[in-house]
């Protein structure tokens, strides 16, 4: 299989590239700090394909794919992982620009690079699409604001996508972590603050990016006939807490 990873420079794409390519499968894997991207390709030789692409630009994500070499042209799985939250103040707090980043890179990028693929996939009659949404998307909590919001826009998007797509062979899934250490993804939505980051972790045993990449593996290679809609992973130290009440 041709799997086109986004958001593979880091986290989740880097190590669900690794999985692909140890089970011989071949992975194109995007993102914009082309750097990280060679350095991966390096180490899995061949069967990688580095491709600069920047989800927020219609213009790059048009560039990267008219550049692919004939032979990786046939992408069988796509898995839209590029996303990121960005702050935790709450919704009057936060500035507008970073609801602008989140929207444009979980929803809007996604989409684009979808509509891109997709016609190609239903013409051959298969292909696969993953799509990375979160706990987030379903349980709103203080601080989650937009980037829930993006969330929930990808476990709808990916329904949606399951019911223009019945009768054409081609798949749709939506994997909705929830706490998931060893990525980047806190030093992002902390800027930097790496000290902060870190403190989200602190006494849990969070789910790994390796979790993530063998559920992916595990969709992407099951019998054709069948669809995981959506699948939502947690690790055991995380659970639910109740609603919120102000009391005077
Ligand atoms: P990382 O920050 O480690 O990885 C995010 C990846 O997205 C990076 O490779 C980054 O690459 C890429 N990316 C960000 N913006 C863009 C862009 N504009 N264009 C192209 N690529 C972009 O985080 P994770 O691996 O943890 O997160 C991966 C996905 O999983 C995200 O969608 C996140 O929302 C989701 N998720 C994460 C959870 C967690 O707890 N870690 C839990 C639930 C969901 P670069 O900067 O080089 O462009
Ligand atoms: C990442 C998980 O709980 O930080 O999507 O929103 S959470």
């Amino acid at each position: 299989m041709i799997v086109f990873i986004t958001g593979a420079s880091s986290g989740f794409g880097a190590e669900m590239a690794r999985t692909f390519v140890k089970h011989g499968h071949q992975v194109i894997i995007a993102a914009r700090r082309l750097a990280r991207l060679q350095d991966l390709a390096r180490e899995l030789g061949e069967a990688a394909l580095a491709v600069q692409m920047d989800v927020t630009s219609k213009a790059s994500i048009e560039d990267a794919l008219a550049q692919l070499p004939q032979s990786w042209r046939q992408i069988d799985v796509l898995i839209n992982n590029a996303g990121l939250a960005l702050n935790t103040a709450p919704a009057h707090e936060v500035p507008l620009a970073d609801w602008e980043t989140m929207i444009a890179t979980n929803c809007t990028g996604l989409v684009t690079i979808t509509r891109a693929l997709l016609p190609a996939m239903v013409a051959r009659g298969s292909g696969t699409i993953i799509n990375i949404g979160s706990v987030a998307g379903h349980y709103p909590y203080p601080g989650g604001n937009v980037y829930g919001a993006t969330k929930a826009f990808v476990e709808q998007f990916t329904l949606n996508l399951r019911a223009d797509l019945v009768g054409t062979g081609v798949r749709a899934s939506n994997i909705a972590p929830g706490l998931c250490g060893g990525t980047e993804f806190s030093n992002v939505r902390f800027k930097g603050d790496d000290a902060a980051a870190a403190k989200v972790y602190e006494g849990t045993q969070p789910l790994t990016a390796q979790d993530i990449a063998d559920t992916a593996y595990w969709i992407a290679t099951l019998p054709p006939h069948v669809n995981i809609n959506h699948i939502e992973m947690m690790p055991v130290c995380q659970g639910f807490s109740g609603f919120n009440i102000k009391r005077n």
